[in-house]
């Protein structure tokens, strides 16, 4: 063990859900014990022998395949920055329900499995279906609904059958942590992270829109209760943050290099710009990873200030597709999507 580890940042206890540090952020994958955690209900049970996966639905043949028999498929390993559609929660104004997530719903590893397409082809999956729904084995109460639920969502069909759309089974080289959705789960790239479900049981092909609460009534972004024009959050928005140093730090006058990461789900991240002026000029920053599709990319900025005083640094990032940060995010009831530009105050002394 190292002499330093801060472990992760608890934001709630049952169900548990907990940040990633950022501000320990020194390497592109993110430890295990490092990863952010985030769960709706309480762990399930684990599954002992007797796990098995069923595929069924609108398909020819329905199937169950034991954890073995997963690993009998060709295992494809994507590395995949993995974002929470609440993270930066906790800096919406005026603020929004649900946990307060700050910097760390987002940590990056690799995932090594099945293609999902190769398990639907295999059990002939019909040309009528629309959606395909995975229900993971955790269960328990709303506050907005009576009875008991599962987690459970849909994808539409081209994102299931896309060849990087994965059953993974390992995350960073080793079976996945319990806490991360062992036996197996879903990844989804690209999309922020309700879409990959954990502790996988059962995979249901449908020609239906997928009408669950996880699907319809979380994971939807509206600005008023009245609000007509709402979207299902799907691809992660570009979003960058500074790792360190920290908010309200205080720093001797001379040089500090100062370090973050930034990533986009609409493709991947070319330009990280740092300002120390309020936004009046920005500088560019020197990559610490190169590009690569689906994850992050950690940065650096030689800061030399001999002038002691109070800095604004703010840094802002621009994905291949044109889309930047905006300086304030858009404001919505659940508090998702924040990508607002991070800034932090320093004081130089
Ligand atoms: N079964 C199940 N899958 C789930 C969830 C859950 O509560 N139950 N939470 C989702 C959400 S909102 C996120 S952000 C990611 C988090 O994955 P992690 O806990 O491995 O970081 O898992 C997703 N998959
Ligand atoms: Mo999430």
């Amino acid at each position: 063990m190292d002499l330093y580890d801060p472990g992760r940042i608890p934001r709630s206890i049952v169900p548990e859900n907990q940040e990633f540090p950022m501000l320990s952020l020194s390497s592109w994958v993110t430890p295990e014990n490092k990863y952010y955690i985030r769960n709706h209900f309480p762990y399930p049970a684990l599954p002992l022998n007797d796990w098995t996966l069923h595929i069924e639905g609108l398909v020819q043949k329905p199937i169950s395949l034991n954890y073995q028999a997963l690993f009998q498929f060709p295992q494809i390993i994507l590395p995949i920055t993995m974002e929470c559609s609440g993270n930066k929660r906790a800096y919406f104004q005026p603020k929004a329900k649900g946990v307060q997530w700050e910097l760390g719903a987002v940590s990056h590893a690799l995932w090594t499995g099945v293609r999902l397409r190769t398990l639907l082809q295999l059990a002939g999956i019909k040309l009528n279906v629309r959606e395909v729904i995975f229900e993971g084995m955790d269960t328990g109460v709303r506050t907005d609904l009576p009875g008991t639920f599962r987690f459970a969502r849909s994808l539409p069909i081209e994102k299931a059958m896309h060849p990087d759309t994965l059953i993974a089974l390992c995350m960073n080289g080793k079976p996945i942590p319990y806490k991360h959705g062992y036996p197996a789960r879903l990844i989804v790239p690209n999309w922020y992270g309700m879409a990959s479900v954990k502790w996988l049981c059962r995979i249901v092909a449908t020609d239906q829109d997928f009408k669950g609460p996880f699907q319809r009534i979380d994971y939807v972004v509206y600005r008023s209760e009245a609000d007509s024009q709402r979207r299902p959050v799907t691809l992660m928005k570009v979003n960058s943050v500074i790792s360190q140093p920290t908010d309200q730090a205080i720093l001797r006058r001379g040089k500090h290099f100062i370090t973050g990461t930034a990533w986009s789900g609409h493709g991947s991240v070319k330009k990280v710009e740092i300002s120390h002026d309020h936004g009046e000029s920005w500088s560019l920053v020197t990559w610490l990873d190169s590009e690569k599709k689906y994850s992050w990319r950690r940065w650096g900025w030689d800061w030399n200030v001999p002038v002691p005083g109070a800095y604004l640094i703010m840094v802002k990032a621009t994905d291949d597709k044109g889309n930047i940060q905006p300086f304030q995010a858009e404001w919505n009831v659940k508090g998702y999507e924040n990508n607002a530009i991070h800034q932090i105050q320093v004081y130089v002394e």
